[in-house]
């Protein structure tokens, strides 16, 4: 559930005999998709405290859960952490019974944890060209020397994956898990500043995870103030 533009208290609920309660800052489009996505995946209930993107995000009672301002920022009980990946790592350990999670010892596992934080090799990248063609507003100031360096870097880690995915149709040989989530993000979001449709493995992956249910159910409702990204993409002109 997203409750828009306000706070609202956890909800608790039972899961395998426990009660728990989560709670979850998200942006819009920012990397805590990649947590709500995942909290979709495996059925969670929660409540999601939806920030504007910006100086909202640096309030003192915010820097107070995040130090840096930025999300996602999950809450859970008496823990709170504050980067996507230990995220996706904590929830799948704690609330998944292996479907979406490849634990200690499975074999998967250290391929399972490569590809869950690949997906922030990816995004360093949409991050930097977010900035210049996004939130440096004055035109001026932006860098195409930056523009396309970033681009090129964006488009060399996808070509990794249209490698990896020449012969499989997820990251994992066993199929959908966490780290497609992951990742699938930071496709969501590469795919605004290079035409995914030039990697055709990778454009095929990503509709396949584009067409899940709790995919969609993270992204923003039609009209949604606070977007980050409001072009259908940023490409830079060839
Ligand atoms: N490595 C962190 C990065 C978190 C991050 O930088 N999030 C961005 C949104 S995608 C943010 O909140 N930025 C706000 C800001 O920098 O002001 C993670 O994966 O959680």
């Amino acid at each position: 559930m997203i409750a828009s533009g306000r706070c609202v208290c956890c909800l608790s609920f039972e899961i395998m005999g426990n009660s728990v309660s989560l709670k979850l800052f998200h942006c819009h489009e920012a990397r805590s998709m990649r947590s709500l996505w995942l909290i979709n995946e495996l059925g969670l209930d929660i409540d999601v405290i939806l920030c504007a993107f910006g100086p909202e995000l640096r309030s003192d009672d915010y820097l107070a859960h995040h130090p840096l301002g930025r999300v996602p920022c999950l809450i859970d009980d008496e823990l709170t952490l504050f980067e996507s990946g230990a995220i996706a790592e904590y929830l799948c350990e704690t609330y998944d019974n292996g479907r979406l999670w490849r634990e200690p010892g499975h074999p998967e596992r250290p391929q399972w944890l490569q590809w869950v934080h690949y997906a922030e090799t990816l995004t360093v990248h949409s991050a930097s060209l977010t900035q210049q063609a996004i939130a440096i507003s004055d035109p001026e100031l932006r860098s195409a020397t930056v523009r396309k360096l970033e681009t090129k870097r964006l488009q060399k880690a996808i070509e990794v994956l249209e490698a990896h995915l020449e012969s499989r149709s997820y990251l994992l040989d066993s199929g959908f898990s966490a780290a497609d989530v992951g990742v699938g993000y930071s496709l969501h979001v590469g795919g605004l500043f290079t035409d995914l449709s030039v990697f055709p493995k990778v454009y095929a992956y990503y509709n396949r995870l584009a067409s899940r249910d709790a995919f969609k159910r993270s992204l923003p409702e039609a009209g949604a103030a606070n977007k980050i990204y409001t072009q259908d993409n940023y490409w830079l002109a060839p």
